[in-house]
């Protein structure tokens, strides 16, 4: 599965609720980055500044981290991707990667956030990348490159749509039941 939306619509939260309830794997490739740019390693210093201006990490090197992944162990009964894909390219990067497995995506799952609401909620948030001209940025970003992807996966008859503007848990329910 995939979750779809906004940066701070609430991906990463309600990727960690369904990942228990599931039983399979998150896969946050925001989290993987922020992680590896802590660590200091190759990829870390290769992308620290993109994140920092909100910008979007190359789509070679994104299908290198998450080709990688989806090739472990547990990810091999299911998983659940957040943050990934961003780009047209990045889709269909993923569709070859799955390809190359044998298999394919269940559902994607638009999560719809009002953008004063995902302002607010990332101001909220202090990450080193939530300053206020990169918060704009990143929405700009989001606007221009991966909202195209609701269409794309609509045309594939994957898409699920869920209202991301109510409590964490009702988000969840609403989630789960068409995951
Ligand atoms: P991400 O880590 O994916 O950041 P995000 O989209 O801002 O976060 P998310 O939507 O997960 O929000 P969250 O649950 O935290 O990416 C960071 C950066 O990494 C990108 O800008 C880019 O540079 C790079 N990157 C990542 N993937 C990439 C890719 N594929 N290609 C290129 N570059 C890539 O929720 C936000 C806040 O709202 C939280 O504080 C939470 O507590 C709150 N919240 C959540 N649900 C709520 C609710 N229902 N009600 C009220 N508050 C809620």
């Amino acid at each position: 599965m995939v979750l779809l939306g906004a940066p701070g619509c609430g991906k990463g939260t309600q990727a960690e609720i369904v990942s228990q309830r599931l039983e399979i794997p998150a896969i946050s490739t925001g989290d993987m980055l922020r992680r590896a740019v802590e660590e200091g390693s190759e990829l870390g210093q290769r992308v620290q500044s993109i994140m920092v201006a909100g910008g979007l990490v190359d789509d070679d090197t994104m299908a290198e981290v998450v080709r990688d992944r989806l090739g472990r162990e547990d990810a091999r009964r299911g998983f659940l991707l957040d943050g990934y894909p961003r780009t047209l390219d990045q889709a269909d990067t993923l569709e070859e990667i799955l390809a190359e497995q044998d298999r394919g995506l269940d559902a994607v799952i638009h999560l719809d956030v009002p953008e004063a609401e995902l302002v607010r909620r990332a101001l909220a948030r202090q990450r080193a990348d939530d300053r206020e001209e990169t918060i704009k940025e990143r929405l700009r970003l989001y606007h221009e490159k991966t909202e195209p992807l609701i269409g794309y996966y609509e045309a594939r008859g994957l898409l699920r749509r869920v209202d991301g503007f109510q409590s964490i848990d009702r988000v969840a329910a609403d989630l789960l039941a068409v995951a």
